[in-house]
């Protein structure tokens, strides 16, 4: 049985790994790059032409030289010796490199900064986290904190509609932070567990973005001295090598604990995110696999390799 066949054997891995392959399906390296390469024997030039696929999937050249060199390790170590064993072994490097042993703490009122450039989904992902949480059982709260468009905050009241989120926003151009402070007030009254609060992506000033961030942070930190407990970059995969520029800003600014990288249901591969990593070792935690609701999984690497490789399982 293939690998992949293997790891989705049951029912509920299966289901989510198909998420994924349609979301995946225009993203996957047509078969002249990873999938044709992956076949045992490996050919003479296969490090190189590996390096050079996942170059080509963003991840840029230190992290695709580091994930080829520790593959040649790991073939040499396991004695691989079929293509399916090689497949095996890539993701196990993979999973190895890029999932991080965590120890994730149980809050029981957890606030959520979700930041990014404009335009990269950061309302889209409130919105289709809420729906994730409110499923699992959580009481939700959207906080309109991007406070910069009248359009943004009528977006997020969709999403909170459609959703049945509970939303606090007062008008656009008020100050964010006073937002957030009124909206984490009314929270704690209602007893909800998970607030999601959007931001602006104003990029271009960067001294803009730190005060503003930095006042929020001092706001939620009266409510709770550990939020916000999740402070996630939203990154658009089609932006490419760009993503690790937005990395490096927001991460200063904001000291990330999670990436969350949508539209991989178009062509982008998203190698960005390993590339992050290396350099930030910031996790991902979701993907994007569309526009609607349910289109959000939690990342799954083997998931995600699977669509990379265009295999069927
Ligand atoms: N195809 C696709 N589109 C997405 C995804 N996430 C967000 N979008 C779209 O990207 C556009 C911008 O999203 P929005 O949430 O307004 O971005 P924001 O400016 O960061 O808040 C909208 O048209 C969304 O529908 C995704 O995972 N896949
Ligand atoms: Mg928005």
């Amino acid at each position: 049985m293939g690998i992949f066949k293997r790891l989705f054997q049951t029912k509920k891995g299966a289901e989510k790994a198909r998420k994924y392959q349609m979301g995946l399906q225009n993203t996957t390296l047509s078969d002249e790059s990873l999938r044709a390469l992956f076949k045992w024997p490996i050919k003479d030039d296969f490090y190189s032409e590996l390096e050079e696929t996942l170059i080509l999937a963003d991840t840029g050249m230190n992290t695709a030289l580091k994930i080829s060199d520790d593959l040649a390790k790991a073939v040499k170590k396991k004695r691989v010796d079929s293509t399916d064993a090689l497949k095996e072994a890539f993701v196990e490097v993979m999973r190895t490199r890029y999932i991080p042993v965590e120890t994730l703490g149980n809050h029981h009122f957890e606030v959520h900064f979700i930041m990014g450039v404009n335009g990269v989904g950061k309302t889209t992902t409130i919105g289709k986290l809420a729906h994730r949480y409110l499923a699992e059982g959580h009481s939700v709260m959207v906080i309109a904190g991007d406070t910069f468009r009248a359009g943004a905050i009528a977006q997020l009241k969709i999403w909170a509609d459609r959703t049945g989120a509970a939303f606090y926003a007062k008008d656009a151009l008020s100050d964010p932070s006073s937002v957030v402070y009124e909206g984490l007030e009314k929270a704690k009254e209602l007893g909800i567990d998970k607030v999601l609060i959007d931001t602006a992506g104003r990029l271009h000033n960067k001294q803009n973005l730190m005060q503003e961030l930095e006042k929020m942070v001092r706001v939620v930190k009266r409510f709770d001295e550990f939020a916000p407990h999740q402070r996630w970059l939203v990154l658009d995969a089609t932006t490419g090598q760009n993503g690790m520029a937005q990395a490096k800003v927001f991460h200063e600014v904001a000291d990330l604990n999670g990436i969350v990288l949508t539209k991989i249901d178009g062509t982008a591969k998203g190698g960005i995110i390993f590339a992050i990593y290396d350099q930030f070792s910031i996790p991902i935690r979701y993907v994007g696999l569309g526009e609607s609701v349910d289109d959000l999984e939690p990342f799954d690497i083997e998931s995600y390799l699977a669509g990379w490789l265009g295999e069927s399982f």
